[in-house]
């Protein structure tokens, strides 16, 4: 699905600001057939949770209610007209005055409806926005709803983040003509100091298709013409880590010499490979430096927002980072832009967290039923997970700061079943996407010895706690299991091998001399640990500490106002192992 722009023969207005916003009321049981009652407003992008000082909304179970007033531009008289909703956490109904336009379930990707046909151009409309945030064994995250004594719906999770909801990413009113470019794929090649580009381009009519390549100055360098086909760049500039380099193509649809439609999609040339043990970029090998992050901040809870998104990447940059995983959900596509334009490496993250009932059994990774089976996670949520595999990498192809996808973070790979419900979705990633590595992180629970499914993939992702969750304050012992386990796998498989997630719980202020969990010290020691095994690990490509910043969790009793193993508190300001890894990672300067 293209994003929308704004183009020669394109028109694009954003819809984010304040809306009309009511809870569901039994008493209303249409609430898009009027105003919405009440004289609530929320700020979109934003999630809805905690923008309200209200307890009930906060913990609502169900659906909620935006609304405003859009009018189609006059001159939009012979165009498509389109609604396009960046994102509806976890389900959006969309109605234009009284008719429902769109449908969609999947809370982390792009839906559109096509209103053409309800309104004529200078038309005012009331558009009303329905998002409902329950999580089910159908959706991708899972979850289940409980009733309690008194009667309220409880909705629980098996992932380590708040469930916001609402319209967290921006929402558009856009046109485009009636014969439109309606998909572009763009594969880059380099033989030599040629680029070479693979694109195919699908129209909704069969009409000629002329295509151009413009790089950074805005001079062509390259055109060929048909649907599909192959571009050449001579002595091409690539995109490479920390330098990034984009160029455009320009898709246009012709009528004789009138360009009917015209769609221009930055891309950038690059290659990415795994070899033996080494993951390379360009050919080069490649070694991440970076986090798990998420998109969290202070009452906008996962709101997209352009100042965090600024801020976050100048400090990755400060820090020494070259990269970050889109824990763990596909982020709003702001992010993924920013990155290309600015060289950070993204694993792109799908939203299938939480497949892993172990989780429950604490320790144990012993859960009270099995985490696949007919009446767990069954065909239906393997269904739900392929619909999302699908509209990831449909939505992220063409983003050369992508250079792998995670297809799952911390499933019950340990488990029977595990193997039937990946093998599919790991075959039909690479259906959809041939060109990148798949992988995915692994659960303490799964080791060298009993996990099910990490030959299907090309990179060994690795989720560990030791020195925090087990062996807590005693680093020595973690030292020696840590280097074990991970030598275990780099035996068993002979893949690359990077570290997903390893942190440790900080609480800003609190000192120690001795090792001492909660600690600024701790949580630098815990670290440089860490560090000092992978460095003795050959085939070892990268380190993703957990997590960039603190971030809000559902309740419990080991969270304080959410997880606290951020480098960077909530609002951004560095804990002392900030200073510890930016003196590790601008040392090694990505080139390890
Ligand atoms: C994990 C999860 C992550 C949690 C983290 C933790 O293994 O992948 O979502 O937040 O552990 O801090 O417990």
């Amino acid at each position: 699905m293209l994003k929308p722009r704004s183009t020669i023969t394109r028109e694009l207005i954003n819809l984010d600001g304040l809306w009309r916003f009511a809870v569901e009321n039994p008493n209303v049981p249409e609430p898009w057939k009027g105003v919405l009652g009440g004289n609530l407003e929320a700020a979109v992008p934003s999630s809805y949770n905690d923008l309200f000082a209200d307890q009930k909304i906060r913990d609502h179970v169900g659906w909620v209610w935006y609304q405003r007033t859009v009018r189609v531009p006059r001159g939009w008289t012979g165009e498509r007209v389109l609604l396009r909703l960046d994102a509806a956490t976890h389900e959006g109904k969309v109605y234009v005055d009284d008719v429902l336009v769109a449908r969609h379930v999947g809370g982390y990707t792009p839906f559109e409806a096509d209103i053409t046909d309800h309104l004529s151009p200078g038309d005012e409309f009331r558009l009303t926005v329905g998002v409902n945030n329950e999580l089910t064994s159908a959706t991708i995250p899972p979850g289940s709803i409980s009733v309690s004594q008194d009667g309220r719906r409880q909705q629980t999770y098996l992932h380590d983040f708040y469930n916001y909801a609402g319209l967290a990413r921006s929402v558009w009113l856009y046109s485009k003509p009636e014969r439109h470019i309606s998909d572009i794929t763009v594969v880059t090649g380099v033989i030599g100091r040629t680029g070479v580009i693979d694109y195919s381009v699908e129209t909704s009519h069969k009409t000629p298709v002329r295509v151009r390549v413009l790089d950074a100055a805005g001079h062509e360098v390259s055109s060929a013409e048909g649907t599909q086909g192959t571009l050449t760049i001579e002595d091409v500039s690539l995109w490479r880590p920390g330098v990034a380099y984009l160029y455009n193509l320009v898709v246009e649809l012709l009528d004789g010499e009138d360009v009917i439609d015209s769609y221009t999609e930055p891309f950038g040339v690059r290659t990415v490979e795994v070899r033996g043990t080494q993951f390379l970029i360009n050919g080069e090998p490649f070694y991440f430096t970076g986090f798990g992050k998420h998109e969290d901040t202070a009452v906008r809870g996962k709101g997209h927002d352009n100042a965090y998104l600024v801020h976050d990447f100048q400090l990755l940059d400060w820090v020494g980072a070259n990269s970050f995983r889109t824990s763990h959900y596909p982020y709003a596509e702001e992010v993924l832009e920013f990155a290309d334009r600015h060289g950070i490496v993204v694993v792109d993250e799908t939203a299938a967290v939480g497949l892993n009932l172990g989780v429950q059994g604490g320790l144990t990774g012993v859960g009270p039923k099995p985490t696949f089976s007919p009446e767990t996670f069954n065909h239906e949520t393997q269904a739900a997970h392929a619909q999302h595999l699908r509209e990831v990498i449909s939505r992220d192809k063409n983003h050369p700061s992508v250079v792998m996808w995670s297809i799952a973070n911390e499933p019950a790979s340990n488990e029977d079943g595990a193997r039937e419900f990946f093998e599919p979705l790991v075959q039909l990633a690479r259906e959809l996407d041939p060109t990148r590595p798949l992988t995915y992180a692994a659960v303490m629970f799964a080791t060298f010895q009993n996990d099910k499914i990490a030959d299907l993939f090309d990179v060994l992702s690795i989720n560990r706690y030791y020195g925090w969750y087990i062996f807590t304050g005693d680093l020595q012992s973690a030292e020696i299991y840590l280097e074990r386990d991970l030598r275990g796998w780099v035996e068993a498989f002979g893949k690359p091998i990077m570290m997903s997630e390893y942190g440790a719980d900080t609480m800003p202020g609190q000192h120690s001399i001795w090792d001492m969990p909660w600690s600024e010290e701790y949580q630098q020691s815990f670290l440089d640990m860490n560090h000092r095994v992978f460095d003795r690990i050959d085939g070892f490509v990268g380190e993703h500490v957990w997590n960039f910043a603190d971030f809000q969790t559902s309740n419990g009793i080991h969270r304080v106002d959410g997880n606290r193993k951020g480098v960077f508190s909530r609002d951004r300001k560095p804990k002392a192992s900030a200073h510890t890894l930016r003196a590790r990672w601008t040392g090694l300067n990505g080139a390890k």
